[in-house]
């Protein structure tokens, strides 16, 4: 796949962020360079909206997340927007509205890819760490800020941060505050790879376009399960959900349907027992 084919069409118009597609890949992309790409409660507002495209559109087969600009992934939550109990949206009412962002990361049947493409600190940092997958260029930096600004994210930012890069590594991140290259990232196994810059969009798509060839239930199935263990009930939830959408697709099942509609006793002695 050569860059300059690439052609990247607006699905829909934000004030935050910019959502493209291009041949069944998505691109959210944090629009806020000014404070290198800090989210407030409209841009994750944004982002879910976009989300949620991604999730209802069949032509999107993988999304990518990424910042703009060739500096900054994303600062985490926009500082000057923090009240007293969490970021302040026009409303008034504070709001840590990220999580349900984060949340549907891990929800979404599709594959997501964090492209990180310069700073990844605070919930920018978690923010890539919830993704499937992470490419970084070699100019990023990643870093935990909690203990130094005054806030620290006890779920997927540190307990699954621990599964990812183990406890003692977890801790340091944290405890400590700092930061952190992209090759050291690569080395403690926080990031799957490390690219120049210039050729950060071009390897992400390589790795979209081998992924989309792949078998879509089984990369569904296999996020699903690599979830749940870490998930409890709701991913187990989520994982129940699609083993249902796969019963749904059976014979057997739709047999019970059939029988209650033409009211008549089902029979499902007629099929094949698998051991
Ligand atoms: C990115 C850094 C390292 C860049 O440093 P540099 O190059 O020296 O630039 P600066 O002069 O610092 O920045 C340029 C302008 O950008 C503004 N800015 C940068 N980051 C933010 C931000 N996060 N919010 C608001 N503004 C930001 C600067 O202020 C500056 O503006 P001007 O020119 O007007 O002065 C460096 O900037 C840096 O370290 N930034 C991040 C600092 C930070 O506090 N990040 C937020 C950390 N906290 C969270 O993300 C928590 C939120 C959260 O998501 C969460 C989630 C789940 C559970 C809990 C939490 C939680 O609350 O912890």
């Amino acid at each position: 796949m050569d860059s300059s084919n690439i052609n990247w069409i607006p699905i829909k118009t934000y004030k935050d962020i910019r959502f493209f597609l291009w041949k069944g890949i998505s691109k959210i992309e944090i629009n806020r360079p000014k404070c290198h790409n800090a989210f407030r409660v409209e841009t994750v507002e944004e982002m879910i909206d976009a989300i949620n495209i991604c999730k209802n559109r069949t032509d999107i087969d993988i999304v990518i997340i990424t910042g703009y600009g060739k500096k900054s992934f994303c600062s985490g939550g926009d500082q000057k927007t923090r009240g007293l109990g969490g970021y302040l949206g026009k409303d008034g009412i504070p709001r840590l509205n990220i999580l349900d962002f984060y949340k549907k990361i891990r929800e979404l049947p599709k594959p997501v890819i964090a492209m990180v493409n310069g700073y990844s600190i605070g919930g920018g940092h978690v923010l890539h760490v919830v993704c499937d997958l992470t490419i970084a260029s070699d100019n990023s930096i990643f870093s935990q800020v909690g203990p130094k600004v005054g806030s620290f994210d006890g779920g997927f930012g540190s307990s699954y941060l621990a599964r990812i890069i183990g406890q003692k590594k977890a801790r340091e991140m944290w405890f400590l505050s700092r930061q952190y290259s992209a090759q050291e990232a690569f080395q403690m196994g926080l990031v799957n790879k490390v690219v120049p810059l210039q050729d950060l969009e071009q390897v992400t798509l390589n790795w979209c376009k081998i992924i989309q060839n792949r078998s879509p239930m089984s990369l569904r199935m296999i996020k699903r399960c690599l979830n749940a263990e870490l998930d409890g009930q709701h991913g187990l939830m989520q994982l129940a959900g699609d083993a249902t959408l796969m019963f749904y697709l059976t014979e057997e099942s739709q047999e019970g349907k059939n029988a209650f509609l033409e009211k008549r006793h089902p029979n499902f002695r007629k099929f094949k027992k698998f051991l």
